[in-house]
């Protein structure tokens, strides 16, 4: 008892400190919002576009440069996430930016981005999207990219493969992409600034036929000859559907999807088609700023999407179970500004679960098209901790949010992001996808957030529901004990996310496969008492839960060993010091790594907010549980 004590002593000013840190950065209107940041890929494709769309801005240029410039390693390439390995796409993509933005081929850095591109064999090694960017500039022939018909259009929605069957980020980067591969617009450079130098031999096609398949290969040779002879009257109203297609989904802020591919793809769209005189085209344009970040000294670069309903509700999360009241202030603006994100309106989730009601949170200020289980799984948890000043409203949002999650459940058992059933094949297998997921499956995680969640409701595992979604999660355990993650890197945040949602529906901890990966947890700490898992780890499985310990993801081992009621365990006292003592003076921690996921093996986030967010929440529980013991 007296050693609880002291270890609570320990954490008790640290989960102070932190409070009043998280509290000074909430906003005015409520809401909590912090920067999410990923790969040059969005500042480079932004030169592109500019240079396609003639809305080319020299004061933002010479921000770009300094970033591009600021940002590439020793080696002369750019990486996905802070000390990755060097990416190819990535550093092609700055390469031709920067030859934009006035470099020569003959200045240093260009040179050393040069060998690093030719000693991975040059652009002829790139993905999909890469090419596609090149094409747009006259650097890569379209011909040799695979062909996206806008025909896509007319496929109904039980065909084999068709629109719906694709995630929602890829659904309007496809629609967007069509129109304009219809078209196959060159935007051309004058000669220093192509990148001819970056090829060894002559362009090939992007990808060989062995990695996609006969029947593909079959398929997209064919629909290279429909290309060409594909009826004027068909293609012209396969335009117009895709067109309208295209601006029913732009979202109030300009966006589409509310995410950087397809906003950038949508807006070529138009340009492509000779409609920059719409208003939708300015909306767009213009509404790009809003996911701009402005350095102190002298850089800009760009959001691939924005994080507030996402960075709020686990403010508000954190901030209860430090001990805030219910009804504190703070709290009671951060729900009020939740329950105004809510969307009552339908969108393309709609096509799988038409008979559900609306009722989600998406991730971002505007995306009414795209609500996600993740987002409304985790405001809803938010909202049952608080007391607002209109106990009517609060109970109409629970129980709307509540009906649309369970709903979008899928027949597996478990919850994907933004859809239901987004499992079929042929969208992975089409030549265009060699990066990222083109489906929204279920995955842990989300599974993960939508039990702790139901377990808030009052329901265990006596509900057909719940017991669906431990049956998802027994079955995707991976056998040493862990969960993948999906959203955030990688085992230690899905297993972080799994155990308290267990527990939350009451699963008997005790049981085998629960110790198993409390087990695994613990046997992944770090000699300095943290955890950290590197997003090698998607790659490579020799990484799974290794990595130098970083603040989030210490915290999300805690509250899986926290959840398996492992309170007193030598492993969560060491980790609470860890928190403790790589504190800062301000309450907050320092984090350079990325620790959250956009795609697995291509894409990686760093959320501002997380090393913030998660320290507090795993100290305030486990004082709590140690306050309890
Ligand atoms: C939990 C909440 N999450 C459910 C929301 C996470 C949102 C992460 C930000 C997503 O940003 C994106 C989205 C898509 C892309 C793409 C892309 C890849 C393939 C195709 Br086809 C289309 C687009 C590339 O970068 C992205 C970034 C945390």
């Amino acid at each position: 008892m007296g050693l609880l004590a002291t270890d609570s002593a320990l954490s008790q000013p640290a989960v102070q400190s932190a409070v009043s840190h998280l509290l000074g950065r909430q906003r005015s209107d409520g809401s909590w919002w912090g920067l999410l940041a990923s790969n040059v890929c969005m500042e480079a494709e932004y030169v592109l576009l500019s240079h396609c769309l003639d809305r080319r801005n020299p004061t933002r240029e010479a921000q770009i440069t300094r970033h591009l410039l600021a940002t590439q390693t020793p080696e002369g390439a750019w990486v996905l996430y802070a000390g990755g390995p060097e990416d190819l796409n990535a550093t092609v993509e700055a390469y031709q930016a920067l030859k934009i933005l006035g470099l020569s081929e003959s200045a240093e850095p260009m040179q050393r981005a040069r060998s690093f591109i030719l000693s991975r064999g040059g652009i002829n090694r790139t993905r999909v999207f890469t090419r596609i960017w090149l094409a747009l500039v006259g650097q890569y022939p379209w011909d040799l990219l695979p062909i996206l018909p806008p025909e896509l259009v007319f496929f109904p929605n039980w065909a084999p493969l068709n629109l719906y069957d694709f995630a929602s980020w890829a659904r309007p980067t496809v629609v967007a992409l069509s129109l304009v591969m219809a078209h196959r617009p060159v935007f051309a450079l004058p000669p220093e600034q192509g990148v001819m130098e970056l090829y060894k031999g002559p362009p090939q096609p992007a990808l060989t036929n062995q990695e996609v398949g006969r029947f593909w290969t079959a398929l997209d040779r064919f629909l290279h000859s429909y290309h060409h002879w594909a009826p004027a009257s068909v293609r012209r109203r396969a335009e117009q559907a895709a067109l309208d297609w295209l601006l029913s989904h732009q979202e109030a802020d300009g966006s589409w999807g509310g995410i950087q591919p397809p906003w950038f793809y949508a807006l070529l769209a138009l340009k492509t088609l000779g409609l920059t005189h719409l208003p939708a085209f300015e909306r767009g344009w213009q509404g790009l700023e809003s996911f701009g970040v402005t350095t102190h000294d002298g850089r800009w670069w760009l959001q691939a999407c924005v994080s507030p309903t996402w960075d709020t509700a686990l403010s508000v999360l954190a901030l209860r179970e430090a001990g805030l009241p219910p009804d504190h202030p703070a709290l009671i603006q951060a729900g009020q500004w939740l329950l105004g994100q809510q969307v009552f309106r339908g969108g393309d989730w709609q096509v799988r679960r038409p008979r559900a009601a609306p009722g989600g949170w998406p991730f971002e200020f505007v995306n009414a098209n795209y609500p996600d289980i993740d987002d409304t799984a985790v405001v809803l948890m938010a909202l049952q901790q608080l007391q607002l000043p209109d106990p009517e409203a609060r109970r109409r949002a629970l129980t709307a949010g509540f009906r649309w999650m369970v709903a979008m459940q899928s027949k597996n058992g478990g919850w994907g992001a933004f859809d239901a059933d987004n499992t079929r094949p042929f969208p992975r297998r089409i030549p265009f996808s060699d990066f990222g997921w083109v489906t929204d499956p279920p995955t842990e995680d989300v599974t993960g957030h939508v039990l702790e969640c139901l377990g808030g409701f009052g329901y265990d595992e006596a509900w057909p529901v719940v017991a669906r979604a431990i049956q998802f999660l027994r079955a995707h355990q991976h056998p040493a004990g862990p969960w993948f993650g999906r959203w955030g890197v990688n085992y230690l945040y899905g297993t972080g996310a799994v155990l308290p949602g267990l527990k939350a529906v009451g699963v008997d901890l005790a049981q085998p496969w629960i110790q198993r990966a409390l087990d695994w947890v613990e046997a992944h700490q770090n000699p300095d008492g943290g955890w950290g898992e590197d997003p090698r780890s998607y790659v490579d499985p020799g990484f799974a839960g290794r990595g130098e310990s970083t603040p989030s993801q210490t915290a999300w081992a805690l509250l899986a060993l926290l959840a398996g009621e492992r309170v007193k365990s030598t492993a969560v006292r060491r980790g609470v010091a860890y928190l403790v003592h790589t504190q800062r003076p301000d309450g907050g921690w320092d984090e350079a790594a990325y620790t959250g996921t956009g795609f697995p093996g291509d894409f990686y986030i760093q959320y501002e907010m997380y090393r913030l967010v998660f320290p507090l929440l795993a100290l305030a529980r486990y004082e709590k549980a140690v306050g309890g013991a």
